[in-house]
């Protein structure tokens, strides 16, 4: 009887233990933030951002369970959040200070140097052609901030080469752009979640 209750006690352990371990990521840190002239609307948009720290090592694929737990996060009936598409010097600029503000490109928050956004090359024949998440397709006049040298689709490590682009804090650049394995490395990662209703400012 007590070798079966302690078996039962084990279990139990190690179902909190694994719970625990894998339980919904939380944001780091957030901002919302209020835009005008987006579409044909006058009416102001706000959208939340969310940075998050380095997912587990057995998040296979990571972008994608990145864009998954984005999915996961929606407003008050709003629609589902996604990467985030930092397609305007303005909210680049305010989701590089989040990060640096709040010292999330240090160790404590992600060893690998970068977090994922919501703009990759994937896909047959887009190798160099760079499309958002909301399918907006980067043309030769629309905002960019590419760290020096890149996107060089390195194939060092995965012979399709790097489809998947991060905010990058290495070698001197400071969230700069730059285009990463997609399921190489966890990295951070950066959500957007709009609110449709605005009221959160
Ligand atoms: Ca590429
Ligand atoms: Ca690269």
């Amino acid at each position: 009887m007590i070798t079966m209750d302690l078996k039962i006690i084990f279990m139990l352990v190690a179902c909190v233990v694994y719970a625990s371990a894998h339980q919904q990521q939380e944001p780091a840190a957030t901002v919302t933030l209020k835009t005008y002239g987006f579409g044909s609307s006058c009416y102001p948009k706000c959208i939340k951002y969310e940075v998050y720290c380095q997912q587990d090592d057995d998040d296979h694929p990571y972008q994608q369970k990145a864009n998954a737990v984005c999915r996961s996060r929606f407003i008050r009936g709003g629609p589902r959040g996604r990467l985030a598409v930092l397609n305007n010097a303005y909210v680049d600029g305010e989701i590089r200070d989040l990060i640096k503000s709040n010292r999330l490109h240090k160790k404590k928050c992600i060893k690998n140097h970068g977090f994922f956004i919501g703009l990759s090359d994937s896909g047959r024949w887009r190798e160099g052609k760079y499309d958002w998440v909301n399918g907006d397709r980067i043309g030769q006049n629309d905002y960019q901030n590419w760290a020096r040298g890149q996107p060089d689709n390195d194939n060092k490590q995965d012979e399709l080469g790097q489809d998947c682009v991060q905010l990058w804090f290495r070698n001197g650049n400071r969230g700069k752009w730059d285009d990463e394995y997609c399921n190489f490395r966890p990295k951070g990662f950066v959500c957007e979640v709009p609110d449709n209703h605005c009221s959160t400012l």
